[in-house]
């Protein structure tokens, strides 16, 4: 399959919208790209009547490159915008339905879940917590995230999810960079039938902390806790009794609504910052346009609200829309590997949205799992995450989409916030492997180092040329961060996605993957420098180089070069404890899978490790030109150490 080299191959067919789905469709007719293009603040503008405002705006957009101001002087709030102004019309259709990987479902209508968030937000006010206030969750996919989420953006405090996952060093640095007083986390949760004990994470990361006061801990898992005398509370203890109702803050267009680290090139992650007023409109339109979302659909993303998917299509879009979600706490394989079908057979599921690692391990385990279950109710499905190579979008398309259902392949990041390239399923026809063309109203192209455009079918950098409503207004606290990774490869008002890509005679975009040092492993951002300063902070580690290796099923897998300390010897129980070391310093997520012992690793004259011939080492590829290197023998040494791998 190799999905690298067969994913901008461009297999030849094409896939016609389907003529019942487009005579449907939300969106069909074509001239749409037409009229957005020409003016895309006018479409967008159109497309913000569809938010409630208690104040129109004043303006559009102000572009004072690379700084936005989008619907100027508009006041709103995301939470009224997903959650009361369905209660006129939907008040007891279900907004809400979660299954746990044992069985369980949970259902909330729209009413209730408004009163759980209601409930929430009081609390959170009793709290001390602010208009403004930094509130971080960490919690897995249990009702209370969204409730969380939600019930912040009703008091204007913005929320930083952190993945649950992740561990409790990585959810401190976060706390930390946001200076976020308050934590809302559960006991632990469970994978596998195996338990995670969430709460002991929470303890250990930030024990040395001065920063939180209060932890709120769902019991979900029951598994047994230390809770900290006047820093710790329970959940249902404070939620029993709160009021039921409270009133939305008003919002400013371009107040903080939430804060997503992510990882980038270089040092520790960063807080992107998105705000109020671009994002529920951007978010609401892609989500109508994109997954045809309409009054009877039951709609379900299976990514995780510790990501940007799950804040833009699991929360606000979706919801902003009256959409009826499923959510699933556990794993694709428990009990069995049927457990996707089976839960869109049970809950008859109209759209399903995942990922290319996802499907390439359906691809492995193979069509008789899905074939057990009745899965015709599907009408959509879509992909997001990473490159999807033209093999996998067929499978999926035969056995999943049945053939029937246009598939959606949206290529988006944390910072544009929204989809950007994507095909609308009732008016574009697909090519297998590509995410087709940019969204109306979004003008991106491929432009080559000095900022030409690319010709067709030569590969260069992928870059958005206009401002669009949901895009990252900053980096948490470092604005230089924020210039210098985004908008300085050009002329600072192109916004460079660190995606290589190419167009092809028809326009149609094919991304081929990061050019960066950040690695995609079963969709989860991990960044190499991030990775690298947290190996070497393990005595035993002198030097780390970290890669991403091509991977035919999770995209990318983690190959970590390493010279020891002096002294140190090279052994099967030191790179256990190095694995081990990742795990309780990242998370499970980024278990490397391979650690690689060397005596030098390939680095310029001044000293700097040189990734790209390390890449190309774990590849096999060939590494290009080695004449800068200080010593050229060391990538021989390490090119038969990899060997030894296979
Ligand atoms: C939404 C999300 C962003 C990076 C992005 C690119 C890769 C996402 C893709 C895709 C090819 C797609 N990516 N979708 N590559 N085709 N349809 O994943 O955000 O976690 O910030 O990652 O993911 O490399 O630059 P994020």
């Amino acid at each position: 399959m190799g999905e690298k080299s067969d994913q901008s191959q461009e297999s030849g067919a094409l896939f016609e919208a389907p003529e019942d789905f487009a005579s449907n469709a939300n969106v069909n007719d074509p001239d749409i790209y037409r009229i957005a293009d020409e003016d895309p603040e006018k479409f967008w503008e159109k497309n913000a009547e569809n938010i409630e405002w208690y104040n129109k705006w004043d303006k559009v957009l102000e572009w004072e490159p690379p700084h936005s101001k989008w619907f100027v002087g508009g006041k709103l709030n995301a939470c009224y915008n997903c959650l009361d102004v369905n209660l006129k019309e939907r008040a007891d259709k279900h907004a809400l339905i979660w299954e746990s990987e044992s069985g369980e479902i949970l259902k909330y209508t729209y009413s209730e879940l408004l009163e759980e968030v209601c409930k929430f937000a009081n609390v959170l006010k009793d709290l001390g917590v602010k208009k403004g206030d930094i509130v971080t969750i960490y919690l897995p996919m249990i009702p209370q995230v969204i409730i969380s989420m939600l019930a912040c953006a009703r008091i204007g405090a913005p929320h930083s999810v952190v993945f649950a996952a992740f561990s409790g060093e990585s959810l401190a640095t976060r706390i930390e960079n946001a200076n976020s007083r308050i934590l809302v986390t559960c006991d632990g949760y469970s994978r596998r039938g195996n338990v995670v004990e969430q709460k002991n994470k929470v303890d250990d990361g930030i024990r040395s902390s001065e920063i939180v006061d209060k932890v709120v801990v769902v019991k979900h898992q029951d598994n047994d806790v230390q809770m900290k005398e006047g820093r710790d509370l329970w959940w249902h203890d404070v939620m029993e009794g709160a009021d039921t109702s409270c009133e939305p803050e008003i919002m400013d267009s371009e107040d903080m609504l939430f804060l997503m680290y992510t990882s980038g090139t270089t040092g520790k992650p960063k807080g992107i910052v998105h705000t109020t007023g671009g994002y529920m409109v951007a978010t609401q339109t892609t989500s109508k346009f994109i997954f045809d979302l309409k009054e009877d659909d039951i709609y379900w993303c299976t990514a995780d609200c510790g990501w940007i998917t799950g804040h833009s299509y699991i929360v606000y879009g979706p919801l902003a829309n009256g959409t009826t979600l499923i959510t699933y706490e556990g794993a694709p394989d428990y009990p069995d590997k049927d457990r996707y079908w089976d839960i869109i057979e049970r809950h008859k599921i109209t759209i399903l949205y995942t990922a290319p690692t996802a499907i390439r391990t359906f691809m492995k385990w193979g069509p008789s799992w899905p074939q057990m279950h009745d899965i015709s109710s599907l009408r959509l499905i879509g992909s997001v995450g990473e490159p999807i190579n033209p093999g996998a979008w067929l499978w999926y398309h035969e056995n999943i989409g049945l053939g029937k259902c246009p598939v959606v392949d949206t290529w988006w990041q944390t910072e544009t916030g929204m989809i950007m390239i994507s095909p609308l399923p009732g008016i574009t026809a697909t090519k297998p492997g590509s995410a087709t063309m940019p969204f109306p109203g979004i003008k991106a192209t491929v432009l080559d180092e000095k900022g030409n455009e690319t010709a067709p079918g030569e590969n260069g950098y992928l870059a958005i040329l206009n401002p669009w409503p949901s895009m990252v207004r900053t980096v948490f606290g470092n604005e230089e961060r924020f210039i210098e990774t985004y908008w300085s490869k050009w002329d600072n008002k192109t916004y460079f996605a660190g995606d290589g890509a190419k167009k092809d005679k028809d326009g149609y975009f094919w991304i081929i993957g990061r050019v960066d040092d950040v690695i995609k492993v079963s969709g989860h951002r991990i960044g190499s420098a991030e990775f690298e300063s947290i190996m070497v902070s393990h005595p035993s580690v002198a030097e780390a180089g970290v890669v991403g290796k091509e991977d035919e099923v999770r995209g990318e897998v983690i190959y970590c070069y390493i010279t020891l300390r002096t002294g140190v010897e090279e052994s099967e129980d030191i790179k256990k404890e190095l694995r081990n070391y990742v795990e309780r310093n990242i998370g499970p997520f980024a278990r490397p899978k391979q650690i690689i012992f060397a005596e030098d690793l390939p680095k310029t004259r001044s000293g700097k490790i040189m990734r790209r011939v390390l890449k190309a080492i774990a590849n096999e590829k060939d590494p290009g030109d080695l004449t800068t290197l200080q010593d050229p023998d060391v990538v021989q040494a390490l090119k038969e150490k990899t060997k030894l791998l296979e």
